[in-house]
């Protein structure tokens, strides 16, 4: 009986361990670096100030911080960002939950100088192909 545990417990390990090994190095969200398939929000333009990087989208600003800078909320603050991924478009409002004026970002651009319809403006965004 403590035989077949013990084998089965190994079983279990190497399973576990070829996961590990298997798995590619995953991009967190909200770890303060810019990863493949995130978008970056920056606090001043040309990527200055606080950083905020998300995979998913983002309903509402309010409940998130910039790294760095003013260490303040990234609601109505971003100045500058940058579209991490390589297949979809970034769309970025001026209210939560997707409301008010919007600016899309394609894949992989960047928006270096926000005008002044959007700079320190933003409150949500969300990804579409
Ligand atoms: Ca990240
Ligand atoms: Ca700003």
């Amino acid at each position: 009986m403590t035989r077949i545990r013990t084998v089965l417990l190994g079983l279990v390990v190497a399973f576990a361990a070829s996961f590990a090994v298997a798995a590619p190095a995953h991009a967190v969200s909200y770890d303060n670096v810019c990863d493949n398939g995130e978008v970056c929000l920056f606090e001043n333009q040309y990527y200055g100030g606080g950083k905020a990087d998300f995979h998913n989208q983002i309903h509402n600003y309010t409940t998130y911080t910039f790294f760095g800078g003013c260490d303040c909320l990234v609601n109505d603050r971003v100045s500058s960002l940058r579209n991490y991924d390589l297949s979809y478009t970034v769309d970025a409002y001026t209210d939560k939950w997707g409301f008010g004026d919007w600016l899309g970002t394609p894949a992989w651009g960047d928006r270096p100088q926000l005008s002044a319809t959007f700079n320190d403006k933003f409150s949500s965004h969300y990804w579409h192909s």
